[in-house]
């Protein structure tokens, strides 16, 4: 079981919270994110919204390599720049924002590197899985409070995906590759189910926000 450590609850001292969204592709991330971004804003909670891999400058340029489909690197590299971009976005970005109170809603964060790069790039090998982990210790202060990960199968979401404009170099991946990215969620939402909340993805965007906003009310205090 893929094992990371505890939720920013229990290490930030502040009263921002810290959800990430977490999926395959086209699963409704960005759709769900702006949904709950406008809730939050009539319920008068100042917030921000990021993403992963990006979200500070520097990591905005690291996500232009790593998405370009001509970039031909090896797993590690590709491991380590994720990281690297990580290490900025959170001290550029989330933690400035956490410390002054401010909610930061992100989509992708760690989980996606355990689904993606150790399942999708190799089915779960425990080394890679291991240095995931170690990396993850040794330069994450702290994981999200809530990760919402919303669950659609792989072709559902390869479909909403597809009617866009043409595919970066994750979304070249054959579906095999998906379905293992899948196989990762499915493992890390059973080993830390006190912070990985699963979200039906099928049925309407409204349908999709209302489980997002039921999930925020019922992990906050959100009187
Ligand atoms: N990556 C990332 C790693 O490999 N390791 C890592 O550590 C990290 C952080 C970029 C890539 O980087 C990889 C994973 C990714 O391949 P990304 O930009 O988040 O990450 O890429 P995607 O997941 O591909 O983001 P998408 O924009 O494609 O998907 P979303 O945001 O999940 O979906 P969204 O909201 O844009 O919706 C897709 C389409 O479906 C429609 C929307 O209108 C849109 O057209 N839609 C719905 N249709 C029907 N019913 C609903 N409920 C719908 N909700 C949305």
């Amino acid at each position: 079981m893929p094992a990371l450590p505890s939720s920013s609850t229990q290490t930030a001292s502040n009263k921002g919270r810290f959800i990430s969204f977490e999926g395959t592709e086209g699963v409704g991330k960005t759709t769900a994110i702006d949904n709950l971004c406008n809730q939050l804003q009539t319920a008068g909670i100042d917030h921000i919204r990021t993403r992963e891999p990006g979200g500070s400058p520097f990591a905005e340029c690291l996500r232009t390599i790593l998405l370009d489909p001509m970039t031909n690197i090896n797993d590690d590299t590709e491991l380590l720049l994720l990281f690297a971009a990580r290490c900025d976005h959170i001290e550029q970005v989330i933690m400035p924002a956490l410390a002054r109170g401010t909610w930061v809603i992100c989509d992708r964060f760690v989980d996606s590197t355990m689904a993606y790069q150790g399942y999708g790039r190799t089915y779960g090998e425990p080394l890679v899985l291991s240095k995931i982990e170690q990396l993850t210790e040794q330069f994450i202060p702290y994981l999200p409070d809530l990760t919402l990960w919303l669950d659609l199968p792989v072709l559902e979401g390869m479909a909403r995906a597809g009617k866009r404009s043409t595919a970066d170099r994750f979304e070249q991946q054959a579906t095999e590759f998906f379905t293992r990215v899948h196989e990762g969620f499915t493992a890390l939402a059973a080993a830390h189910p006190e912070r990985i909340y699963r979200i039906e993805a099928t049925g309407s965007s409204e349908k999709v926000g209302a489980r997002v906003w039921q999930a925020v009310e019922n992990k906050f205090d959100m009187a």
